[in-house]
């Protein structure tokens, strides 16, 4: 035992509580008739709580964590904290990149020997805790070689370090029995059109992804391939910008029955879109996979990942969840990091139990809303006229026979209201 959080207890249902302690998370509540542990299946991100060092633009490191060092023992004794964190939040999964948990070696060859010998710890680890991994992934962004992308960059070299890079990564996930295995296009996109080739780095991108999913299915790794969109930063054109771009990038290269989409709340937003609209589009094309959970901040337009403190936003999230079936494969990874400013370890422990909380509200107003049936019962009932069977035969017809019958039938349609305020108001009573 580290003794990094030693005046901390193990967090648990305490809705009366004065101490750090969940208000609103009951991992055993049954609600539609699974527990709330089981509909939410919360992650912790290793890098952000255990690597991230409080950097910003101006300014380095502000968090002084006793395992911050390039050696394995700090790796180990950040693995031992780690588990702690798991323990005392009962979180039931958690979230690496290689990077993460690993020192980087002088070679590729002793990379992927720390790399093994830290995963072979964090199995001996999950043998004594709950906390399994959601998923698995690589960095390929952070590191100087990745500056012009990884799959897209122009240099061969890279193109094989990062495939090799992946296969590390996917192996040591099935290796941890994860339940999902993620990509990120870190630095997958461009600067300027200039010294670019988009066809040649689509097609790139588009193998690259494919022999992941060969992969996969060569090694029996039961788990969803899973893409994150985003649309900017670090490049200033990032190529999976969003859940439809994604899509059609998914079917050019026949990968849309293999590959689902990891939402970011953050990334959403700086897509221009709301979180919902990434979930339902997703769930409307078949590709909804899992969350990554944390909030923007609406004025910096850029990706603050903090976390998630906004009941009504969350609520509409975790209804389209619902709609979507909720969770499978997939989770709610908190991709969200402590401010600068927030130095000390309770600050990490409050802002993982807070943040389950406004999840847990934010879940609880989704279901009533649901049960309640309102919402979609206007939504049935706005394009009901669809469920006559002249209009159901219209879409199996012609512009020639439509036109044919609008004129023997002398139509002339009346504008109905949309509801929006009153949708919203029904919203409200929940939120
Ligand atoms: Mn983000």
């Amino acid at each position: 035992m580290s003794d990094f959080f030693k005046d901390i207890k193990p967090l648990s249902y305490d809705p009366d509580g004065s101490d750090l302690g969940f208000r609103h998370y009951n991992p055993d509540e049954v609600f539609m008739g699974k527990r709330m542990e089981d509909h939410l299946r919360f992650a912790v991100a290793y890098w952000h709580s255990f690597a991230w060092p409080g950097g910003d633009p101006f300014g380095g490191q502000t968090f002084d964590r006793p395992w911050f060092g390039e050696t394995m023992d700090m790796a180990r004794l950040k693995a031992d904290v780690a588990f702690e964190m798991f323990d005392l939040l009962n979180a039931p999964f958690f979230c690496w990149h290689d990077a993460d948990i690993r020192p980087e070696g002088d070679t590729f060859a002793e990379s992927l020997r720390n790399f093994e010998e830290i995963i072979d710890y964090l199995g001996t680890k999950m043998e004594s805790s709950k906390t399994k991994l959601l998923w698995g992934t690589a960095n390929l962004f952070g590191h100087r070689r990745f500056m012009s992308g990884a799959a897209t960059n122009p240099d061969p070299e890279i193109f094989a370090w990062s495939a090799a890079t992946v296969k590390a990564c996917m192996d040591a996930t099935h290796k941890l029995d994860g339940q999902n295995y993620v990509l990120w296009g870190g630095r997958e996109g461009y600067e300027t059109l200039l010294n670019t080739d988009l066809k040649r780095e689509r097609q790139q991108a588009g193998r690259f992804l494919q022999m992941a999913v060969e992969y996969k299915h060569k090694i029996g790794f039961k788990g969803a391939i899973l893409v994150e969109p985003k649309p900017q930063e670090p490049t200033k054109h990032q190529y999976d910008f969003d859940v439809a771009t994604v899509y059609g990038f998914l079917k050019e290269f026949g990968l849309e029955s293999e590959v689902q989409m990891n939402i970011e709340q953050g990334h959403a937003i700086l897509a221009g879109h709301s979180f919902e609209h990434e979930l339902a589009l997703a769930s409307s094309l078949g590709i909804f996979g899992s969350i990554d959970m944390n909030r923007n901040d609406y004025q910096s337009g850029w990706d603050t990942d903090q976390f998630p403190n906004n009941v009504p936003e969350v609520a509409l999230a975790y209804y389209e969840v619902l709609k979507a079936g909720g969770f499978t494969t997939g989770g709610t990874n908190f991709d969200a990091k402590l401010r600068r400013q927030s130095l000390d370890p309770v600050d990490l422990v409050a802002a993982h139990a807070g943040a389950m909380d406004v999840c847990a509200r934010g879940f609880k107003a989704a279901v009533a809303m649901l049960e309640d049936g309102t919402l979609e019962a206007m939504r049935d009932e706005r394009y009901a006229g669809w469920e006559s069977p002249d209009a159901k035969a219209m879409l199996e017809g012609d512009l020639a026979s439509i036109a044919a019958q609008v004129a023997k039938d002398g139509i002339n349609p009346q504008p109905r209201s949309g509801r929006q305020e009153i949708l919203e108001n029904i919203v409200n009573r929940f939120v």
